[in-house]
């Protein structure tokens, strides 16, 4: 058994066509190249890492609850639930550990409607127009936040 923090990184609806359609918003790699990357740097950090992608709301709720009794962070991007779903927001703030906040595109450069999330009322902190990177920064900042990182 491993003695890693776990770390839960939560993808939302329509993440699943990454690298499939709009690259010029979201870029080239899909959804795996983002979870083989992921999970490259979280071993590096000492963190153990689940990586998640749901469609409904529902899901996402459950698994955040799922996250209480099993992680010690989350990063999450909540993709268009960002910035309609009260219900990811009240289930983030019953979670005790970091909440890193990414997007792969810069929400403020866009439609009016990106610029207002409700997930931000429960991150820790927020990266966005960074592209993939931000989930690897986003994982940074949980090593540091946790002090667990390698090395
Ligand atoms: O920039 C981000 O990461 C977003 O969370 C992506 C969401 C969008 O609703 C948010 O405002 C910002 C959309 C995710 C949909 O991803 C697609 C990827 C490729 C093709 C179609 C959709």
């Amino acid at each position: 058994m491993s003695t890693h923090p776990v770390v839960y990184v939560l993808n939302g609806p329509n993440l699943n066509l990454l690298g499939k359609r709009q690259p010029d918003i979201y870029g080239h790699e899909t959804l795996a190249d983002v979870e083989a990357s992921c999970a490259a740097k979280a071993q590096a950090l000492g963190l153990t890492m689940a990586f998640h992608q749901s469609n409904h709301e529902g899901e996402i709720v459950e698994t955040i609850h799922r996250a209480r009794d099993e992680a010690a962070a989350i990063v999450i991007n909540p993709a268009a639930y960002t910035h309609t779903s009260v219900a990811i927001m009240d289930a983030l703030l019953a979670f005790e550990g970091p909440i890193i906040e990414v997007h792969l595109s810069n929400v403020h450069r866009r439609e009016e409607f990106r610029s207002h999330s409700w997930v931000s009322k429960a991150a820790t902190g927020v990266i966005c127009g960074l592209g993939s990177r931000g989930y690897i920064l986003a994982l940074d900042a949980v090593a540091d936040l946790l002090g667990t990182e390698a090395g």
